[in-house]
């Protein structure tokens, strides 16, 4: 090895000086020649230096890359793989980590905001019929379409605006407006024109557990959540609708087993503000029992305002606003557990009680509708 090492370097001296020589042998010394060829040498160390480090940043370059791209956050994007990533732009979306590009937003939907993570469906009233947008195009004047997500302008309608759901009969299920007697301006609902018989206007709804239920006073007056997904109409806006005439109760309910129940009351109103919105029910019938039987005649309770006859708060006890007396056995305002059974120290979840036979288990879905009887 050594021997190998000592030929080498004699073989590079001996090229480096040969070469010299041939170029212009009489300029130099035997003294200057040897300089030389130490320059030589030094030159040929400091290239393959040079070409070791080149290699090393060219890794650390690559590594980089790598490095880069795994850490585009969501909403943001680097189609060259290096830094900085570049925000979304609107009308486009990137919910995954480490990506190249962002995906533009579908037909019916729109994203106004750079850096975004989904894209929003067009509200009812608008549609989208390009991908790609940052807004969703209105509807004409007097025109409105009744989902959310309409993608051509065939989908806009004609606006009717009727007193309850009972005068879309014939239409889609959808949100559409009403303007109950004696109201001034119209407002929008939930109109279930396809189960069990038409017209039910829908004013509670639980699904997901996407919303909090669990809100003060002005809350469930006003009304809370998406039309489209899980609301409470408010109660300020439910008065006023059943006051128009006579009206009936449909309570929809499903477990977490896939099974389903309903509860039928063929009295339903409420007292004004004055009342505290008080719950008259009466006339049961369905296969899910009759928990609303305790609620009947009381007032509205919310962990901010409490009727209740219960000397601590109902709603507190309960996470949810309800008509208590002392408390209740149902709560479809309840906390969403996600689950059906679950162990707390109150029945705190979406329970109706004549069903499971208990306030433990919570529901996974459910629907509170109105209609008129006459
Ligand atoms: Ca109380």
């Amino acid at each position: 090895m050594m021997n190998a090492a000592i030929s080498f370097v004699s073989l590079s001296l001996l090229v480096c000086c040969f070469c010299q020589e041939i170029i212009d042998k009489s300029y130099f010394s035997n003294g200057d020649r040897q300089s030389c060829c130490m320059n030589d040498n030094r030159e040929r160390e400091m290239n393959s230096k040079i070409q070791k480090l080149e290699h090393a940043i060219s890794d650390l370059y690559e590594q980089l890359r790598n490095t880069e791209l795994a850490h585009c956050v969501p909403g943001s994007y680097s189609n060259t793989g290096l830094v900085p990533c570049k925000l979304c732009e609107v009308g486009t979306y990137q919910p995954s980590t480490g990506s190249t590009s962002c995906k533009p937003c579908e037909v019916g939907s729109y994203q106004a905001s750079v850096g975004s993570t989904f894209c929003t469906v067009c509200e009812v009233g608008s549609y989208e019929a390009s991908s790609g947008s940052s807004s969703c195009t209105t509807c004409g004047e007097g025109l409105w379409t009744a989902t959310t997500g309409s993608t051509a302008d065939t989908d806009c309608i004609i606006l009717h605006i009727g007193t309850d759901c009972g005068d879309f009969n014939g239409t889609t299920s959808g949100v559409y407006k009403i303007k109950p007697q004696g109201v001034k301006e119209p407002f929008s609902v939930y109109c279930d024109i396809q189960t069990e018989g038409e017209g039910w206007t829908v004013f509670q709804r639980r699904q997901d557990g996407s919303v909090d239920f669990y809100r003060d006073w002005t809350s469930y007056e006003t009304g809370f959540g998406d039309l489209m997904g899980e609301f409470w109409l408010g109660n300020h806006y439910l008065y006023s609708l059943t006051s128009q005439g006579s009206y009936e109760l449909r309570v929809n309910l499903s477990d977490f087993e896939g099974n389903t129940r309903y509860a039928n009351y063929r009295v339903f109103s409420l007292g004004d503000a004055s009342t505290n919105y008080t719950l008259a029910v009466s006339g049961y019938s369905g296969n899910a029992g009759d928990s609303l039987r305790d609620s009947n005649n009381w007032p509205f309770s919310t962990q901010d305002r409490d009727h209740d006859r219960w000397s601590s708060n109902c709603a507190v006890a309960h996470k949810g606003a309800w008509w208590y007396g002392a408390c209740s056995r149902s709560n479809l305002n309840g906390k969403y557990h996600h689950q059906g059974e679950h162990i707390t120290s109150d029945w705190d979840g979406v329970f109706w009680w004549h069903w499971k036979e208990s306030g433990y288990y919570s529901l996974r879905s459910t629907t509170m509708s109105v209609r008129r009887r006459n």
